[in-house]
């Protein structure tokens, strides 16, 4: 505007003494007027920028604001996130594993409908193809720049998987991201090298990057031929390949130039998007950040090391702080604060040995990963899916604690309202618009139920509708992991209902006592699963 203002001022002075101008002028001064007013409207109420930050692994008790207590588990920044906004104590994902709750999360459906949907190896297919809106898309509709920087674990590729020394798409590009910057699987699965957008990050052609499920040559070094070069060893799995010293799921080769250490991931994920907050600062702009924080291999930067008190898994858990608290100063240094959305959340719940062996339970001491629930990654049990979840938006959310259900499946509704886009009937299936909830507003509704899974689709289910749970195990056994990571687990009924209000660790089976709402729940999750949607 100011431009505009001393470009008729300039005008006015030329054609001051001609009548005929003054006409002009007026309407000059009018249109500079009407564009002046818009223009302030629009500053009063743009668009908010919005960042998810989600943690992986992460439990419900993982953090300071949600009770953990350890002395030097310190997450500062985390807290000062729920301190100063909405702290959830019924904010679920929707998987207690990785891909099934990214795959929800970015399409709004449960991916119990969808074949494929289970952990993606190295090679794996995008899990989500072209073609349905998706929480990015919508968000473009509506004039947003997107990105994804750190952890994808959906597949890239089409069919035949990824083509690593090629162009590997579709990926996120093709589904509503202007950019990516990935760890295109998960650390501990080959390879270790950064995506972006459609090519390897610096990737040598005369050192092409091979990956496959079968040893390539029989003098490949492996974590099981050369375990005792390993900086970790593995416990169950993670016995293949070895890069940095650490042997993962599935083989490799070449793509030396352009491998990663793991200790940098961290730093690079804030870096990446520190740069492309900085070049966006002027759309409103979505940004996924996508920490590989809790998960394994842990291997924190050296300088979080020793930092918890715990074991490596504390560490990262420091490490994931720091780089929340990076992101904030980054907004506030940017004057982008007060128009910023963040949500924070996890993928799944806790587990502490997850292949490596790296401490986690050994140091764990009185740390309860799970807060008050039961089980944890991989299991249907409220610990699987009862994560951390926190909105902040200064000015905008008051600070507050919330106990209303709201789960990560919900984000591409509630962002398409927050973005003033009409949401197609088909779009997003089981994605509920909760913005009202999600922004604390008096009297909003959160969920009245909601589906977990453990992973991928005809797994097992959890139903939670008000303080009911149902448990369904059609897998027959309940994989109750945390603390011991008994992958077997205990077996469990096919069916079992319990009484949250009462019984919150999902003890005592009260199918029997409540023979009607034991019913009435099992029917409901059928209904559920069988009309194809759950959103009307
Ligand atoms: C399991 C891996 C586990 C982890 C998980 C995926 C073994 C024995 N276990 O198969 O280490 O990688 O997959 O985790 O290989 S997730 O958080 O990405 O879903
Ligand atoms: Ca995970």
């Amino acid at each position: 505007m100011k431009a505009a203002f001393s470009f008729s001022l300039t005008q006015s002075n030329f054609s001051g003494k001609f009548g005929a101008h003054m006409k002009a002028r007026s309407l000059f001064f009018l249109f500079a007027f009407a564009i002046g007013s818009f223009s302030s409207i629009a500053k009063e109420n743009p668009k908010p920028n919005i960042i998810v930050i989600m943690a992986d692994d992460l439990g419900y008790g993982d953090i300071g604001c949600y009770g953990a207590k350890p002395k030097n588990l310190k997450t500062p920044h985390i807290d000062r996130l729920a301190a100063r906004g909405l702290r959830f104590t019924s904010g679920y994902c929707s998987a207690s594993t990785c891909t099934p709750t990214r795959f929800s999360f970015l399409t709004g459906k449960y991916a119990f409908r969808q074949k494929g949907t289970g952990i993606a190896p190295p090679n794996s297919p995008a899990v989500i193809q072209p073609g349905p809106e998706t929480l990015p898309s919508l968000l473009q509709k509506g004039g947003y720049k997107t990105a994804v920087i750190g952890k994808w674990h959906l597949g890239l590729g089409g069919p035949k998987g990824p083509d690593w020394n090629g162009e590997l798409k579709p990926g996120p590009r093709e589904i509503g991201f202007d950019y990516s910057f990935l760890l295109p699987t998960t650390n501990d699965r080959v390879p270790q090298v950064y995506v972006e957008n459609h090519r390897v990050k610096n990737l040598d052609p005369k050192d092409p990057l091979w990956v496959g499920n079968r040893k390539p040559s029989p003098d490949h070094p492996t974590g099981k031929t050369h375990r005792s070069t390993l900086k970790m060893d593995w416990s169950h799995g993670h016995n293949s390949t070895i890069h940095n010293g650490i042997s993962r799921i599935g083989f490799y080769t070449g793509g030396h130039a352009a491998r990663f250490r793991d200790e940098d991931l961290a730093d690079e994920w804030v870096k990446q998007s520190n740069k492309w907050i900085e070049a966006n600062k002027d759309n409103p702009f979505f940004l996924f950040f996508s920490s590989h924080d809790l998960h394994v291999p842990r291997i924190p930067h050296e300088r979080f090391r020793g930092k918890s008190g715990l074991s490596y898994r504390g560490d990262v858990i420091v490490q994931l702080d720091w780089c929340v608290g990076e992101l904030v100063k980054t907004l506030d240094r940017l004057k982008l604060s007060d128009n910023t959305l963040i949500v924070f959340c996890s993928d799944n719940g806790p587990v502490g040995d997850d292949g490596y062996k790296d401490e986690a339970l050994e140091k764990m001491g009185d740390h309860k990963p799970n807060g008050p629930f039961s089980g944890g990654k991989y299991s249907v049990l409220e610990g699987g899916t009862r994560t951390p979840f926190i909105t902040y938006w200064p000015g905008k959310i008051k600070p507050a604690v919330s106990d209303k259900m709201v789960c990560t499946i919900d984000l591409a509704a509630s962002f398409a309202a927050l973005a003033n886009v009409k949401l197609p009937k088909a779009a997003v299936p089981d994605s509920f618009n909760l913005l009202g909830a999600l922004l604390g507003k008096k009297d909003a509704k959160g969920r009245d139920h909601l589906v977990q899974q453990d992973n991928g689709r005809g797994g097992n289910y959890g139903y939670r509708a008000g303080n009911w749970k149902l448990q369904r195990h059609d897998t027959k056994h309940k994989r109750n992991v945390i603390v011991t990571n008994k992958l077997a687990g205990q077996p469990a009924p096919h069916f079992a209902l319990f009484d949250l209000s009462k019984d919150i660790q999902e003890k005592k089976n009260v199918a029997e006592k409540h023979p009607e709402i034991f019913e009435r729940m099992k029917k409901e999750l059928q209904e559920i699963i069988d009309a194809g949607r759950s959103r009307s």
